[in-house]
């Protein structure tokens, strides 16, 4: 199949420029003005639009189990949505329960993704610690295509890493080439909070927060960098949420440290005053963690991306319908913890971040693709408009509106917390690995059409 882009801005991270973009097979073959192209060829027309590598949301759960559930999207709903959204690539989580295999988990994770509509990559999380750990680890990294490594340091009794698994797979990941990434927030202190609230009678969602403050994500943002520092490795910090959070990375990137940060679409835009709402239901569909935090930390998550001490955006997309969120009616501790919005991730910000000023296209492009294909040793197979890259690519109408709604969304969870807002800038088509797989509202994902990406080493594979 050939496709040429005709009439467009392209729209890199160092730069946008006037040029057509012609495409053949899975790959970009020439990017140039007024280029030649087959008769046979398809035309898309970018003419006022700009034309942007397709997105990476760096942190998806799709087919979850979790909290004695599993979450509605699975991974071809998901990376369905996601393409709809203009989002082509995901980075999900293999997530073993403690005392599994690694390599069993991972072969469970890779068997659910083989219905993937677009492109996946795995991070491996490291929830418990023995001989068999590192052994697998090694295996991930030199046959697998595994080069991140992710530690929960919260979800006590459940998939927390303590302190030694922490230092043992932060070494481990060194010795591999591999970037360890966090969760950060205390999970001891989050358990201890949890049990105070509950003893109070408090056990609506509107407690979620009150068990996880600021301050119980920024001392395990603190500490993870501190152990990367000690033991010299890199670090990427997930959903930061808070200002004290991104005040320990910029501190530590000031001191030339290796730190990375994650903001997620949600984050940016919503505050805390949605576990506030008399509808429970409502309150419960915003429970994830970290929580949804006060206006002046958006403001602040803001000022990172703009300054370079926050490098990604993500949706942590994780969905739970009504009925499998209910089950922390009574107890707000067992409220599945998630919410979506692999679908509106790019819109949003674009519209809140592009559309205000704060960001420029290229940065845009910098924190919804180019940095993470970057950080995840993607680049530039991903995260960039340039011949030999993956013919991931979106016209982007940055006139174009869309009003987010459950209602009419792809994700499934039947509950969206971006409901009601229109925002400006929308994907006009979306093509993945060359095809169009979404154009003008219609989606035409293919069930099994995504592939797996792996992602090499950054260092030579150690004999052991
Ligand atoms: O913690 C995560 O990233 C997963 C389990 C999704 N849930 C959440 O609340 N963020
Ligand atoms: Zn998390
Ligand atoms: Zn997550």
């Amino acid at each position: 199949m050939t496709t040429i882009i005709r009439g467009g801005t392209v729209v890199n991270a160092d730069r946008a420029f006037r040029a057509d973009v012609l495409c053949y097979g899975d790959k970009i073959v020439a990017v140039g003005e007024s280029l030649d192209a087959p008769h046979s060829a398809k035309v898309i027309d970018a003419s006022g639009q700009y034309v942007i590598p397709g997105g990476i949301d760096p942190h998806t759960h799709m087919n979850l189990p979790f909290m004695g559930t599993v979450t509605a999207d699975d991974f071809f709903t998901g990376t369905a949505a996601g393409l709809a959204g203009g989002t082509t690539t995901i980075m999900d989580f293999v997530i073993p329960d403690p005392k599994q295999s690694l390599m069993e988990a991972y072969r469970n994770w890779r068997g659910w993704a083989q219905k993937a509509a677009g492109d996946y990559t795995f991070h491996v999380a490291i929830t418990w610690w023995d001989e068999t750990v590192h052994r697998d680890m090694g295996t991930l990294v030199r046959d697998h295509g595994v080069n991140s490594f992710k530690h929960f340091m919260a979800y006590k009794n459940a998939i927390m890493a303590d302190d030694e698994t922490l230092v043992k797979s932060f070494r481990r990941s060194l010795e591999l080439g591999a970037i360890p990434t966090v969760h950060a927030e205390n999970g001891e202190l989050v358990y201890q909070l949890q049990q105070d609230l509950l003893k109070q009678g408090l056990t609506g969602p509107s407690s979620h927060p009150l068990s996880r403050p600021p301050a119980v994500e920024a001392e395990a943002a603190n500490r993870a960098i501190a152990i990367a520092n000690v033991l010299n490795t890199p670090v990427y910090i997930v959903h930061v949420s808070c200002a004290e959070s991104l005040d320990a990375i910029t501190r530590a990137r000031a001191n030339g440290q290796r730190v990375y940060g994650e903001a997620l679409a949600g984050h940016l835009v919503i505050d805390d005053s949605v576990y506030q709402s008399k509808d429970l239901e409502f309150a419960a569909a915003h429970v994830m963690s970290p929580p949804f935090r006060g206006k002046h930390h958006q403001a602040a998550l803001w000022h990172g991306l703009q300054a370079g001490n926050l490098h990604t955006t993500a949706t942590d997309h994780c969905t739970f319908c009504a009925e499998q969120k209910a089950a922390g009616k009574d107890n707000f501790t067992k409220i599945p913890n998630g919410c979506g919005g692999v679908e509106d991730r790019m819109s949003v910000v674009w519209d809140a971040g592009v559309r205000t000023g704060l960001l420029t296209p290229s940065e845009f492009v910098r924190v919804t693709s180019a940095n993470a294909a970057q950080i995840f040793n993607m680049y530039p197979r991903k995260g960039v408009i340039a011949v030999g890259a993956d013919a991931d690519i979106v016209v982007w109408d940055p006139e174009g509106t869309r009003t987010i709604s459950a209602k009419t969304q792809f994700a499934k969870g039947g509950f969206n917390v971006f409901e009601g807002r229109t925002v400006r800038g929308i994907p006009s088509t979306t093509l993945a690995a060359g095809n169009v797989v979404f154009h003008r509202g219609v989606l035409m994902a293919v069930e099994g059409g995504g592939r797996h990406i792996d992602r090499p080493a950054f260092t030579p594979v150690s004999a052991s």
